[in-house]
């Protein structure tokens, strides 16, 4: 193919499945703009710049921050495990997308960042931006490099994209200098790679299998790499063939649906505190999963990883086997001679099933101010199947967390272990452009909220409705309720209790301000009728904080 560098980078994005590029304008990654409207004859045939972002090979997804670029892009590949695609332009678009890309790269998100350089002819001499980037993104990043060759765009950006879909995924960034990135060059399309599948040793299967038909209360832990991996199938059947008792987090939550009596997510302290081996699938054992040490005596591990650089050496008593998830546990589940766990399973079930119940209190409660985790009463009944709901915050997160229990996988987005705020809106587009016609809720703290507060802007200019909930609860609550525990005082965790809903409708979509329980549920009606991005602002307890019992320190 015969092109400037826009084309090559363009081309090999398309050939790796990608539909959109989300970006913030910027000279030095014109050329990727050129292409992906498909050149000037299509803008002019178009009639409107509008219509050629929307409607050339690659969609143009533009905003008003680089990290809501990078969070829409990382939220495609979480939710269409085909990698995402942002451009930054030099220097300060990419110091402004790190956080987002940090992100991924803690939630093995497949990416690929393209950033803007300033031209290697004037290299040295103090051009615009000028900043050697692949260092500063080296240690976020499964590898962080520059071309500087036109002929070899095509390849290297191809490999770029390889690499982001290899397991382990994660993000890859690549910044091209603007004389490269603009001059023109003829070269073939390569031929794609496929990443092998890594077969788990055999040895070890038989390990794994002897431990689970040796163990009396088992207990699995699926998380978000079963879902990137594609082994959902595999997983239900491991888990439903052997009935096995599951907790289910990040990516992982929907595999198992809420009817399903494996799912004993909500008794997980019970399980535990008295299991003998816990199988922690596709997620680390951080701190998210007490270090990987579980009950006192701490029970045995077994981790199934993806790839080496998922191996947890703080924690020895893991058993852990490398390799294609779906692979290990088809291996394990025929190996693992007939052993019923039944008895234990229904114990943790029923658990699971009190707790639930035990949600309707506060759900029902319409006192004032407005408990939180109220809000959920009137939430869950309206959510469908195919809804998505999205996290970003403290508190009112963990809350959600809590409450949320998704029918399927890949309709639940948190920021994962990273916790940068800010993720919503970029994730809430992605969400919405993946599924059109799906229920979109994004559910933010009023702190969050704040940090990319004008991408909900962005929203309403791509026409990109969405139900935004906020738990207004004027103040940072998750830092608020630890330093009175440390200090016996908080300060600089409260803020005024804004009308994040004028703001939006300043911005051209809608909202209102709920203050009472019995708004709450007609104005979740009203914003999901609306054919517009809508702030539901509710002004909740400040004093109303999560029963937290990890610190993650
Ligand atoms: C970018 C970023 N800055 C700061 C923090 C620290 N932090 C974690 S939770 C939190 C409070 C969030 O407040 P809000 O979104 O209002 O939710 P709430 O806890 O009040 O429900 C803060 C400041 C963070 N995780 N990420
Ligand atoms: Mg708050």
């Amino acid at each position: 193919m015969n092109g400037h560098g826009g084309t090559h980078a363009i081309d090999a994005a398309v050939a790796s499945g990608v539909e959109h590029l989300f970006t913030l304008s910027g000279a030095h990654v014109f050329p990727l703009y050129d292409a992906a409207v498909g050149g000037k004859e299509s803008v002019l045939a178009a009639g409107s710049p509008r219509v050629a972002e929307r409607d050339g090979p690659v969609r143009l997804i533009d905003v008003r921050h680089e990290q809501t670029a990078v969070f829409a892009a990382e939220a495609m590949g979480k939710l269409t495990r085909t990698p995402g695609f942002a451009a930054l332009t030099a220097g300060p678009g990419i110091t402004n997308g790190i956080s987002a890309i940090t992100g991924a790269f803690f939630n093995g998100s497949p990416l690929v960042v393209l950033g803007g350089r300033a031209p290697d002819t004037r290299w040295g001499s103090g051009a615009l931006q000028e900043l050697d980037q692949p260092p500063m993104l080296a240690n976020v990043t499964k590898r962080a490099f520059t071309i500087h060759d036109p002929a070899t765009i095509r390849t290297q950006v191809q490999g770029a994209f390889d690499l982001a879909r290899a397991p382990h995924r994660g993000p890859v960034f690549v910044d091209v200098p603007m004389d490269t990135l603009f001059s023109w060059s003829d070269v073939p399309a390569p031929t794609l790679t496929v990443a092998q599948q890594v077969a788990p040793d055999p040895d070890l299967i038989s390990a794994a299998a002897e431990q689970i038909s040796n163990s009396r209360h088992p207990v699995v832990i699926i998380g978000g790499d079963v879902w990137q991996g594609n082994a959902v199938e595999q997983a239900q059947e491991f888990i439903r063939g052997l009935g096995l008792p599951t907790i289910t987090n990040g990516m992982g939550r929907g595999i198992l649906p809420p009817t399903d009596p494996q799912l004993v997510t909500r008794a997980r302290s019970d399980a535990f505190a008295h299991c003998d081996l816990v199988i922690v699938i596709g997620t680390p054992l951080d701190f998210r999963l007490g270090y990987g040490s579980f009950g006192d005596p701490p029970a045995a591990v077994l981790h199934l990883v993806d790839s080496q650089s998922q191996m947890s050496y703080h924690a020895p008593n893991a058993l852990t086997i490398v390799g294609d998830l779906g692979l290990a546990m088809h291996a394990i589940k025929s190996a693992v001679p007939r052993r019923d766990f039944t008895g234990w399973c229904t114990q943790l079930r029923d658990l699971s099933l009190a707790a639930i119940a035990n949600d309707h209190e506060l759900f029902a409660d319409n006192n004032s101010p407005i408990h939180p985790a109220r809000i959920y009463g009137d939430l869950l009944p309206r959510l469908t199947p195919d809804s998505v709901v999205i996290g970003d915050g403290g508190d009112f997160v963990s809350f959600a967390g809590k409450f949320v229990e998704p029918v399927q996988p890949g309709r639940w987005l948190d920021p994962g272990p990273y916790g940068c705020l800010g993720t919503g809106p970029g994730y809430a587009m992605a969400a919405r452009l993946v599924n059109p016609s799906a229920p979109v809720f994004l559910l933010m703290g009023d702190g969050a909220a704040g940090f990319s507060i004008m991408d909900m802007e962005s929203l309403v200019r791509h026409q990109l409705p969405v139900v935004i909930i906020i738990g207004n609860n004027q103040g940072w609550a998750l830092e608020k309720q630890p330093m009175r525990f440390l200090y016996g005082y908080d300060v600089i965790a409260d803020l005024p209790a804004t009308r994040y809903d004028t703001i939006m409708q300043a911005l051209g979509g809608d909202g209102e301000l709920v203050d009472e329980a019995q708004g709450i549920g007609p104005a979740l009606d009203r914003a999901m009728n609306s054919k517009l991005p809508y702030v539901v602002n509710i002004l909740t307890d400040p004093e109303a904080s999560y029963p937290r019992s990890t610190t993650g320190i």
